[in-house]
């Protein structure tokens, strides 16, 4: 997935109660009960788990704000979670010796791990599941529904298994022919096929949306950092259809649902 940028973040953690409001709004559920459901759990119990969020300053180094908006989205739906004064491996222990599961990441992977339980998750991984949740939720039910999944990195594979497990025809588009998928889905040699109703945008690419692929009435989860529709459509679909885009806060709560 792209590298978040400040300007991404920082206006997340003043706006969890609105994006629930949103999420209700589209989904009927808020951030936490979606990311039940995408674990496929009835409720989430956070009860004697304690998060440290770690700042980690290799690589490209740390993204202003980043360890706080992922404590303070944790802290929205329940978690007992805190960031770590240390950074890096003086951070990881002080979460070892402070908390039970950590959440950190470097510029290439965003992990959280349960050292209690040993769970782990990933992400990309969670991100697609949280996304993917979303749809099936706004989609009242995506049983017998055509799919489009634009981006089969790990973001649009973990949509497509989740979705296909809900009975979704997938079809599936990756600029990279030679991927291979999983052999039920309908491969997509270009993205203006026809217009879908149902869509996961999960490409780092922008504006690869249009009336030529949606509906004006299409729900269209938006997993993919930057998102970004063609601004004459996404007037369209903002009067009669649904979008679910948030660039940070799906992915993390369906993380903790994974290992909690
Ligand atoms: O502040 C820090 O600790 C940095 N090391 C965090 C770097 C995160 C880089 N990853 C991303 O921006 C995106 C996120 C959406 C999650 C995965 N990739």
């Amino acid at each position: 997935m792209s590298r978040l940028t400040v300007n991404d973040i920082k206006n997340i953690g003043t706006s969890l109660q609105k994006l629930d409001d949103e999420l209700v709004n589209i989904t009927g559920k808020k951030l936490k009960e979606i990311s039940a459901f995408a674990v496929r759990k009835e409720s989430l119990n956070f009860e004697g788990l304690k998060v440290a969020v770690v700042p980690i300053t290799s690589g490209l180094g740390i993204i202003g704000g980043f360890s706080d908006t992922v404590c303070e989205i944790l802290k929205h739906i329940g978690v007992d979670a805190f960031v770590t004064d240390g950074t890096d491996v003086t951070g990881i222990h002080e979460g070892i010796k402070k908390a039970n599961c950590m959440f950190f990441a470097d510029d290439n992977t965003f992990v959280a791990v349960n050292y209690a339980s040993g769970k782990i998750s990933e992400n990309s991984e969670a991100t697609g599941l949280g996304f993917a949740s979303a749809l099936e939720l706004a989609s009242g039910g995506i049983q017998g529904k055509e799919v489009l999944i634009i981006g089969g990195g790990k973001v649009g594979c973990a949509a497509a298994d989740f979705l296909y497990d809900k009975g979704a025809l997938i079809s599936i588009f990756d600029i990279d022919m030679e991927k291979k998928f999983n052999p039920e889905f309908i491969r997509l040699d270009e993205i203006d096929k026809k217009q879908f109703s149902y869509i996961i945008e999960a490409s780092p690419q922008i504006g690869l949306i249009s009336e030529s692929n949606a509906t004006k009435t299409a729900i269209i989860s938006a997993p993919g950092v930057p998102y970004e529709l063609e601004i004459s459509f996404a007037e369209k679909i903002a009067e009669s259809g649904k979008i679910i885009y948030n660039p940070l806060e799906i992915g993390v709560a369906t993380m903790m649902a994974i290992i909690a």
